[in-house]
């Protein structure tokens, strides 16, 4: 999978990608990440990225032509897609996050909130957004998906973390029940003492339970 992101923050970026699985993945090949800086593809002597909205009004609208220009010099694998990053666009799920992960190369655009020449429609695949609240920007919602659709890639997580990232695929128990580890009593707070059995049938009935109790009553809020 190949990531590329335009930005006119690419430094941004930079420590969250050299910690953890992005890190991991990037050393195994797994993955890539080329950044753009939308920056570089302006033409005046300012480097201006963006410029006063038509009609009047506050805030200044990105400009389509230095994004038309940095998309024009990716080069594009087969399965690829290119995602505008902004409130408005879909939510951003698992599911979503699935589809990416089967693609070649996922280009990420990340806008401004204050907005974007809508003419950038006729450049994007898709419009996607990462949740119901308003961020500042494009960045983080772009970490967000290319977390989220790394750790999809085969060979990225160990055999444990993939079997849980299935299992929410699946819509299973994921880690819905409680989860403990040593010391069996921290002050006055014991860990279930089923748990410190050994009897796997006991403790998978246990579970289950936890996971059920769980579910509900996130599907009650
Ligand atoms: Cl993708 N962009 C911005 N600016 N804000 C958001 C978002 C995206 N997703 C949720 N809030």
């Amino acid at each position: 999978m190949r990531f590329d992101i335009l930005t006119i923050f690419p430094k941004i970026f930079d420590s969250y990608f050299s910690e953890t699985i992005i890190k991991r993945a990037l050393k195994k090949k797994l993955i890539q990440i080329n950044m753009h800086n939308i920056r570089d593809f302006t033409t005046d002597k300012h480097h201006t990225v963006d410029d006063r909205p038509y009609g009047g009004g506050p805030g200044m609208i990105f400009k389509l032509e230095p994004i038309f220009q940095a998309l024009k010099k990716i080069n594009r694998r087969k399965k690829s897609k290119i995602v505008l990053l902004t409130p408005t666009g879909k939510q951003f799920n698992q599911q979503m996050a699935n589809r990416f992960a089967k693609l070649d190369q996922l280009i990420l655009i990340a806008g401004r909130y204050e907005g974007i020449d809508a003419r950038v429609d006729k450049l994007v695949s898709d419009k996607v957004s990462i949740g119901p609240y308003v961020l500042s920007g494009g960045e983080l919602p772009a970490m967000v998906i290319i977390e989220a659709v790394t750790r999809l890639i085969p060979g990225v997580l160990g055999h444990k973390d993939s079997a849980k990232s299935d299992s929410f695929t699946l819509n299973k128990e994921y880690l819905e029940y409680p989860q403990y580890t040593r010391p069996a009593k921290f002050k006055k707070w014991s860990a279930p003492s089923v748990l410190l059995t050994g009897n796997h049938k006991l403790i998978e009935a246990w579970r289950k339970k936890k996971s059920n109790i769980a579910r509900k009553n996130k599907t009650e809020k």
